[in-house]
């Protein structure tokens, strides 16, 4: 029933493709919606997913995050990832036509590298902004059910963030299966996940992030990171998601 596919048919296809790979839910061009939609980046057989622009600019964040390094971070690491997970789900969907998934685990790890990656850089720069502000509303009295208090909360991410081993992320999220807030340490993109879980405040702990200004001092970058937080859109984030359940 190949030559029989439909557009709708792809749009499933890719959106079983991304909850698979563990960034539903998540912010930036990637719909992990199964429902047809015609949203820019889930149009073609292929990727056709795009750079989404720095929601400011690149020296708005300055003295916490410098511009060169955000310029490098969005316009090349950030693009890079974009480009392999259109790349992946090219060939995915040329795999499928082909009936030829003899490179499965392949394309699948690119597929989950490079889709983690551009969903969380994504999230990265929405979490950022140059007026943070506080964590308020049910964010806030969640943060403060959840970790007994905002600073509890800060400690415990910033010992998350600082202990990751080699690359990766520390994650906020609200973890929908008990509905609580929990604090991950995701190594590289891809690992270590639960699966299901929406990230609401993430913070790149790989070190194209912060060796220029700040060379290993990784845990001084994760405490200026805390300074730039925008909270008002990590509340956004989390008043779209706060309703999911999972099983409890
Ligand atoms: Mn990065």
């Amino acid at each position: 029933m190949k030559d029989l596919w439909t557009r709708r048919d792809v749009m499933k296809g890719l959106g079983a493709a991304a909850v698979t790979a563990g960034f539903a839910g998540m912010a930036g061009t990637v719909h992990a919606s199964t429902k047809e939609t015609d949203e820019p980046g889930m149009q073609g057989l292929g990727g056709s997913c795009r750079l989404p622009p720095l929601p400011y600019a690149a020296d708005a964040l300055e003295p916490h995050l410098d511009r060169e390094t955000l310029t490098i971070h969005h316009d090349k690491h950030h693009a890079g990832y974009v480009k392999g997970f259109n790349t992946a789900l090219e060939a995915l969907a040329q795999a499928r036509a082909a009936g030829d998934h003899s490179m499965i685990k392949h394309w699948s790890r690119e597929l989950a590298f490079h889709g983690a990656g551009h969903a969380l850089h994504a999230l990265y720069w929405e979490n950022m902004g140059p007026d943070g502000g506080e964590p308020a509303g049910d964010l806030r009295k969640a943060m403060e059910r959840d970790f007994g208090s905002i600073a509890a909360f800060q400690d415990q991410f910033v010992a998350a963030s600082v202990a990751v081993e080699g690359s990766g992320w520390g994650v906020l999220a609200h973890e929908p299966y008990m509905g609580h807030l929990v604090i991950l340490q995701a190594e590289k993109h891809q690992d270590l996940a639960i699966w299901g879980v929406v990230p609401l405040l993430v913070c790149d702990v790989w070190e194209h992030a912060y060796y220029l200004k700040y060379q290993n001092r990784r845990a001084e970058y994760v405490k200026n990171f805390i300074q730039v937080i925008q909270w008002k859109a990590v509340s956004t984030r989390y008043d779209q998601v706060k309703g999911l359940k999972g099983y409890r």
